[in-house]
């Protein structure tokens, strides 16, 4: 396994569109593990593979409190959404920027497993929250263009400044 390099808020490379999995097969498996091993040495609780600059539509999430649970989403697709819920979100591309973001509480994907077989899943709570941040990854949005411009624009100096002096 690899350790990966995350894109860095505001690259204009985490504003592709990743195009969809043609085929499951060890290339993609390797990458996710490449993926998962990126995310629990971040750490974080999900990763889009936007950051890690591959342009295809995979994202992993575990949401669990031992790091025991990675899920796996090829081609996600959101069925039905329902509720609302403001939730704090974070960004291993926007690191140290968290702000509270409004989504649909709950709702149903459908994707590919890592073997390439169809699952839909219900998913609430942060669960939800976290596939739908990952999955706006892969349409090339990041969480921080939900808040207002004058904030954004704060957090672009921000980021800019701070890739400045870390060379
Ligand atoms: O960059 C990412 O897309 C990952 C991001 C996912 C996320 C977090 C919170 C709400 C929605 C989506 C992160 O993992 S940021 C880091 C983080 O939240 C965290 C890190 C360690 C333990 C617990 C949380
Ligand atoms: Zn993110």
């Amino acid at each position: 396994m690899a350790l990966l390099s995350l894109l860095h808020y505001p690259d204009p490379r985490l504003h592709k569109i990743a195009a969809p999995v043609k085929q499951v097969d060890d290339s993609i498996r390797k990458l996710i593990d490449d993926m998962a091993e990126t995310m629990y040495a971040a750490p974080g609780i999900g990763l889009a593979a936007t950051q890690v600059n591959v342009h295809q539509r995979i994202i992993i999430v575990d949401t669990s409190e031992n790091n025991d649970r990675l899920q796996v989403f090829i081609n996600p697709e959101i069925l039905s959404s329902a509720g609302e819920a403001e939730r704090e979100e974070g960004c291993l591309s926007v690191p140290g920027i968290y702000d509270r973001i409004l989504r649909p509480d709950a709702i149903t994907v459908r994707a590919l497993d890592r073997e390439g077989n169809s699952f839909t899943l219900d998913a609430q709570g942060l669960l939800a929250t976290c596939i739908q941040h990952e999955m706006d990854h892969l349409v090339g949005k990041v969480f921080v263009e939900y808040l207002s411009q004058l904030k954004q624009n704060r957090i672009k100096t921000k980021m800019r400044k701070r890739s400045r002096t870390a060379g």
